[in-house]
């Protein structure tokens, strides 16, 4: 395949994907709960469990479906002793305190019934020190038909006090696959066939694909495309993308530099809107088109603060940046829990239990973010449409996004004054507020820290 040929799947244009990290977002069944269970909604700390299973996401189907998000991501749901997943056990069995290969089952097929997408985590970098494959070796030394599975220094595993293998970060607990053995790949090749082709799930995450070899990768998304041609490969990718996609490797990347934009412009407010576009134009540009429409952005993940308290609590920010996601190219992404204002510092304080009580939650912050994802939904050109920066100045944002003859206009007032905005030709004329329902012309006002999304008229 050449980068001429570098086709990304079409239904991954109109998803509004959600992020569950499934230890924390509802407890469906408290049979399968591990021991030591914490009250739900104590606050976490790194080993923390509370009991979320997957039977908890099939429970919660309507409120995901009332929300608007048609795609889920999961973080691991393998066989694993820690709470995030992270180091795997078991490749080919989900926890049994996620409910185990049948509630993964349930879960796909109800997705399904309801046209919604799944995409799994694969945590193909390394494993967890507890796979039998880890503890051939601990157990056998060299002797080990698993030896070169890892790399290892030395006639022993020695763990403690400093891992004499490669291990992810250094940490002793995850030991890094050698994926110089042929024999590795094909071992992790299966894992990314089994789920597509005997539980048909819509694509895979790839855990850490910077510490990944670029040939592996790629070669993982073409075992994924031969088991289902529309397969989403999403790659977690922190810095610059551009050689991922020279290589062929990856549908989409976890948007983080976007995201660096959007935490500079929106919440912290260090950068100016001219700053910003800089910023955005430079990612966009050396990115292929194909790969903007079906990269995952951003406002929040199980590594990250959350966007409200980057914003320090401010909601109007939030829900600027939250405009700008949901008009802009890409894959609009919520981390769960973003969309009825919760707040957290990093892990493990970003991965506080949902909250479940209504008069717990923002409810204005979950309205417009509702609104927002049907705004995406019922406008093509949102979703599709070619996007260009029109102005910026100081604060103050406009871009246009335009499909045949459906054109929307965007305007964010990142500051705190109100302000009057004339908007250029061709784009100038009376407009329809698709949020307030209105008609309006230029100038356009905006109150401060807010904005307004406006379809041109004929
Ligand atoms: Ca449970």
């Amino acid at each position: 395949m050449t980068l001429l040929e570098f086709t990304t799947p079409d239904w991954v244009r109109d998803a509004i994907f959600y992020q569950i990290f499934p230890e924390r977002f509802f407890n469906g069944d408290a049979e399968n709960d591990p021991i030591g269970v914490r009250p739900w909604g104590e606050r976490p700390q790194s080993r923390s469990f509370f009991g979320g299973d997957l039977v908890g996401i099939v429970k919660k189907l309507d409120y995901l479906q009332t929300l608007g998000v048609n795609a889920l991501y999961l973080t691991p749901i393998f066989v694993s002793p820690s709470n995030h997943k992270y180091d795997t056990e078991d490749y080919f069995t989900v926890d049994s305190a996620f409910g185990g290969n049948d509630a993964l089952l349930k879960l796909i097929s109800a997705l399904h019934a309801r046209d919604m997408h799944i995409v799994l985590d694969g945590v193909f970098n390394h494993c967890g020190k507890t796979h039998p494959f880890f503890q051939d070796v601990v157990e056998q030394g060299p002797s080990s038909p698993y030896w070169d599975w890892f790399t290892i220094s030395g006639e022993q595993v020695v763990c403690e006090p400093q891992p004499n293998y490669v291990c992810w970060a250094g940490v002793s607990s995850m030991p890094e696959w050698n994926h110089r053995n042929p024999d590795v790949c094909e071992y992790l090749f299966s894992v990314v066939r089994h789920w597509i082709r005997a539980y048909k799930i819509d694509g895979w995450r790839l855990d850490t694909t910077e510490y990944l070899p670029p040939n592996f990768v790629r070669s993982i998304r073409r075992v994924a495309k031969e088991e289902n041609p529309d397969a989403y490969v999403l790659g977690e990718v922190m810095g610059l993308a551009t050689s991922w996609f020279k290589h062929d490797a990856v549908d989409g990347v976890m948007h983080y530099k976007l995201w660096e934009g959007l935490v500079s412009f929106f919440a912290k407010g260090e950068w100016d809107a001219q700053q910003f576009i800089n910023h955005v134009n430079g990612i966009w540009k050396s990115y292929p088109e194909e790969a903007n429409h079906t990269s995952y952005t951003l406002l929040g993940s199980h590594d990250k603060s959350r966007f409200l308290t980057l914003c320090r609590g401010d909601h109007r920010k939030f829900l600027l940046a939250a405009a700008f996601l949901f008009t802009f190219p890409g894959v609009p992404a919520i981390y769960y829990g973003d969309e009825i204002g919760m707040t957290g510092e990093e892990d493990p304080d970003c991965r506080r239990t949902f909250l479940w009580k209504e008069e717990e939650q923002d409810r204005n912050i979950f309205s417009i973010v509702k609104n927002l994802i049907k705004l995406r939904k019922e406008r093509i050109a949102l979703r599709r449409g070619k996007f260009v920066f029109v102005q910026a100045k100081d604060t103050i944002l406009t871009y246009l996004r335009q499909l045949g003859k459906e054109k929307i206009v965007i305007v964010i007032n990142a500051g705190n004054e109100s302000v009057s905005v004339k908007l250029p030709a061709p784009i100038s004329g009376d407009f329809y507020d698709l949020c307030l329902q209105e008609k309006i012309s230029s100038p356009v006002e905006v109150a401060a820290v807010d904005f307004r999304i406006l379809r041109c008229r004929e």
